[in-house]
């Protein structure tokens, strides 16, 4: 589903899935939702669709409450109105599947390590308050009308198309720019934030494992492991033979208001109800993101997204 007029991501989205059919509606408009569910008809809706970038949410902060908290609330009423489920007609077989797509985000200040599905929520971003609006949502409506929703609590998922505005794709185009002579130096914030990060065609495919499922239930999907943000530019620049200390400069405009310092999944559900591991690890992830960003700046000397540079608190 796309949303709005002459939307520039359909052209890319056309480039990676051409044969899919692309329908219109948008997280902030029920009546576009309800009519995209009747149109399709689908089988399974997998909600990703949310204000993904964390520092964009303290700047926008009703617009990300509105499309990544309460645009849940609005897909899951359109499946329920669509199918017709409320207190006089519980859903049956063949009912639509929803999956949500919940964050680590959530876990914010952790109460624990590694964090798993008992975890309390602490978000510390009007984005992770918004995932958790979400999430508790999706639990309410599996309760309150047995539909099948589910939520993947997700932690940081990566590839070669990861948006150059979060700290992977940065670092990997930065480490390519550099290699190639078209950059100096990496402007980057806090380097002591660890995060759990893993291949997110590994992530898609637990997605899938969990809306067929026979039970509805929430599963947290990491690697259980956790490295720093530091760790993660040693590597990359390490892996085209640079020194990150020759180029790495710390800019307080990458700083947050509040950050979330560390997250490591416990993915023992996962692993044990879904059948689910992760098959790339950091190192080849992030050799496999600085090797495809080589490429495509040898290319074109142009990425496909241009790096995000946010205003000054
Ligand atoms: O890559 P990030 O921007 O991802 P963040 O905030 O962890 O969120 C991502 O993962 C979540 C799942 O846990 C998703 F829900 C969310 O939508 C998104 O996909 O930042 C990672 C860490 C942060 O601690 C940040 O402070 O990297 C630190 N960092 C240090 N310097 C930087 C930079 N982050 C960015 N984006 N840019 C920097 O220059």
């Amino acid at each position: 589903m796309v949303r709005g007029q002459a939307n520039p991501h359909v052209s890319r989205l056309r480039k990676h899935v051409g044969d899919v059919q692309i329908t219109t509606g948008d997280l902030l408009d029920q009546g576009s939702l309800i009519s995209a569910v009747e149109r399709v008809q689908p089988d399974e809706v997998y909600n990703l669709g949310a204000i993904s970038y964390v520092p964009m949410s303290w700047q926008q902060a009703e617009l990300t409450a509105e499309v990544t908290g309460m645009g849940v609330l609005r897909m899951l009423e359109a499946i329920r109105v669509v199918s017709g489920v409320g207190q006089s007609r519980t859903p049956g077989a063949g009912q639509i599947r929803f999956y949500q797509a919940s964050s680590s985000e959530m876990f914010g200040m952790v109460r624990e390590t590694p964090q798993n599905e008992k975890t309390p929520f602490h978000p510390r971003s009007p984005y992770g308050v918004a995932k958790t609006y979400g999430h508790y949502i999706t639990q309410n409506y599996r309760e309150s009308y047995g539909m099948f929703a589910v939520s993947g609590i997700l932690f940081n998922h990566e590839s070669p198309r990861r948006g150059a505005e979060f700290v992977t794709r940065k670092v990997s185009l930065g480490v390519a720019r550099i290699k190639l002579g078209l950059a100096t130096e990496l402007r980057m914030g806090n380097l002591e934030a660890r995060r759990d990060w893993g291949y997110a065609g590994d992530y898609a495919r637990a997605m899938r494992l969990m809306v067929n499922q026979e039970r509805p239930e929430d599963y947290v999907i990491g690697t259980g492991r956790t490295q720093s943000v530091r760790e993660l530019v040693e590597l990359a620049f390490g892996s085209v033979g640079l020194n990150w200390q020759d180029h790495v400069v710390l800019d307080s405009r990458y700083t947050r208001p509040a950050e979330v310092d560390l997250l490591c999944a416990d993915p023992k559900k996962a692993r044990e109800q879904l059948g689910w591991e992760p098959e790339v690890g950091f190192e080849e992830l992030v050799a496999m993101m600085v090797e495809s960003d080589l490429r495509l700046l040898s290319r074109s000397n142009r990425p496909e997204d241009e790096p995000f540079s946010p205003d000054h608190w």
